[in-house]
């Protein structure tokens, strides 16, 4: 029997899969099961809906939603679910995913989206926070979190700068 998915990596388009990827190469590499699909807020709204209803009968423990320009995806999900929904605003066109953070960080009062930054460093950390969560609960994650965070230290003490003029 397949493992139960922990993690619900979303985006907007398949446009979107070259930063959300970050998130699900963060996700595979600690060990923690998730799944990626498309799901867009205007062109698929009746998926979304059903996707944010099942969330929590699913098992998900969190949802990492990314999207770009008029980013509704996260928005629209935390406010038909209460599984904690973290919001990766994508890079678009034009703006340059100003656009997309500011639709995502700016939720009114009362329905919260946990927002990262723009592109895939924000994928990344969206990955890396919810790992954080379900390490408070699980040892094997959290010892896998660690190891991922010491690595990271060794590798930045030992790095060295070119030689100066
Ligand atoms: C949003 O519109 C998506 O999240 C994507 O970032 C953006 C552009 O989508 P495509 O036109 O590339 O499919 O819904």
């Amino acid at each position: 029997m397949s493992e139960q998915v922990k993690v619900g990596v979303v985006m907007g388009s398949t446009s979107d899969w070259e930063v959300m990827r970050h998130a699900c190469d963060v996700l595979r590499n600690l060990g923690v099961t998730y799944e990626a699909r498309v799901v867009s807020a205007h062109r698929t709204p009746d998926l979304l809906f059903k996707y944010a209803e099942e969330a929590a009968g699913r098992g998900l423990t969190c949802i990492i939603a990314g999207a770009g320009g008029a980013a509704h995806l996260p928005g629209m999900l935390a406010a038909k679910t209460a599984v904690p929904v973290l919001g990766v605003p994508v890079p678009s066109r034009y703006l340059k995913g100003i656009d997309s953070l500011l639709s995502i960080v700016q939720m009114p009062k009362g329905i919260p989206v946990a927002t990262f930054a723009v592109g895939e460093s924000g994928a990344a950390n969206a990955a890396l926070f919810a790992v954080a969560m379900l390490a408070s609960h699980d040892l094997a994650i959290a010892g896998r979190l660690a190891d991922f965070r010491r690595m990271q230290s060794e590798a930045a003490m030992a790095s060295t700068l070119p030689d100066q003029p």
